[in-house]
């Protein structure tokens, strides 16, 4: 353990002793933590609020994601997975060919399936509806985490429903939990910049607390390392930790390195190792009351999602298999990684892995010998 004199030193003495004392850290801590050269003292104290919260646990989970579009109206700069109606390299899946996806790794214990995609001009509620029972059908023992609440809203626009009523109908059609996307950063300013025309902050924020009240437990994202300041990464953080602390619907947190490729941000570089390492830190110390932090290993790169560990995250996600978004933007990872090779890395980065479901439900290891 890093002693208090490092700190001291630091200038990060009263940090510490909240940090030590269970105490919420504010804004302006944030932003010193931000600022502190000693990487390594900054990795330290979230890995003790790590340890706090889950011990040498490392979470991973056996899952599949499916893009059922890329078609999306939103036209986001950052996304190099999107594409208009027509455009090359646009795609739409059926019912039917969602379900062949399923059926395909029938024989895989799947036990979370991952559906996004764009906001599509066309597609109804209806179809979502049928594609979610008709998966209930096939594969009934696992989770539907799926539609992110941009998609949400937009499914309300499309039907003229509120999105309270879209979240109730896709409830009754199997829909267990919401993944975290599409928060990117909240503020008003960098979705002006970047994603003008998506749903804003507020109203994503609202949405995750209708689906909340509804039983509807969901993750939460920031995508960052494009043009927002260190500010608006913490008010974002401070955002969630407050709708946290009115609904508590919210597993698991997931900081997104931006990646530049294909996209049409200007100047855009990737987030440096060191950035995405404080930011999962940062993101561990101020989001006291979110139980999990996910180390992506799709966007971080394998290699830094396993020295993540050490930095305040306790889950590596999945073994994914067909991953999209990233990978169009440039992501350089693997396609997928087998529970061998995350248990592996989980070992040798000196933790101990358990297999979870999308709400971290921990499965006894005989579901998982299967
Ligand atoms: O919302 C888009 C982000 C998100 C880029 O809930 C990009 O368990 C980096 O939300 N560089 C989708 N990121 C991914 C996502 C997710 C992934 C895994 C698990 C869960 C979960 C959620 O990807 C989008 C957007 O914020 N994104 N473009 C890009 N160029």
């Amino acid at each position: 353990m890093i002693p208090v004199s490092v700190y001291k030193s630091l200038g990060l003495e009263r940090i510490f002793h909240k940090v030590a004392e269970g105490r919420r850290l504010d804004l302006d801590d944030g932003f010193r933590l931000f600022q502190c050269p000693d990487l390594v003292a900054l990795g330290a104290l979230a890995h003790r609020v790590r340890l706090r919260w889950h011990g040498r646990t490392t979470f991973y989970v056996v899952n599949q994601h499916i893009n059922y579009s890329n078609i999306c109206v939103n036209g986001c700069l950052f996304c190099a997975f999107r594409r208009r109606k027509g455009e090359p390299g646009s795609f739409e899946l059926s019912v039917a060919d969602v379900v062949e996806k399923v059926r395909e790794r029938l024989h895989e214990p799947i036990t979370e399936i991952h559906i996004v995609g764009g906001c599509h001009p066309e597609l109804r509620l209806e179809t979502f509806e049928s594609m979610l029972a008709a998966i209930r059908k096939i594969r009934p023992e696992v989770h539907l985490k799926a539609f992110t609440a941009v998609e949400i809203a937009h499914f309300a626009r499309l039907e003229g429903l509120t999105t309270r009523d879209v979240l109730l109908r896709l409830q009754a059609a199997g829909l267990e939990m919401l993944p975290g996307g599409g928060a990117e950063v909240f503020s008003p300013r960098v979705r002006r910049l970047l994603c003008p025309n998506k749903l804003d902050g507020d109203g994503w924020l609202r949405i995750m607390r209708e689906a909340h009240e509804l039983g509807i437990k969901s993750n939460a994202t920031m995508l960052f390392g494009h043009k927002e300041t260190l500010e608006e990464r913490l008010e974002h953080l401070d955002a969630l930790r407050r709708l946290q602390d009115e609904t508590g619907g919210f597993v698991c947190f997931i900081p997104l390195p931006f990646q530049p490729g294909n996209t049409e941000v200007e100047n855009a570089r990737e987030p440096t190792g060191v950035d995405a390492l404080k930011t999962i830190a940062v993101s561990r110390l101020m989001l006291d009351n979110i139980p999990h932090i996910k180390a992506y290993w799709v966007m971080l790169g394998v290699k830094l999602a396993q020295v993540a560990l050490h930095f305040g995250a306790d889950d590596l996600d999945g073994t994914v298999v067909e991953e999209k978004i990233g990978h169009m933007a440039g992501a350089e990872s693997e396609d997928f990684l087998s529970r061998e090779t995350l248990e592996n890395l989980i070992r040798e980065a000196g933790f101990d892995p358990v297999e979870r479901n999308c709400f971290f439900e921990t499965l006894p290891a005989s579901a998982r010998s299967c």
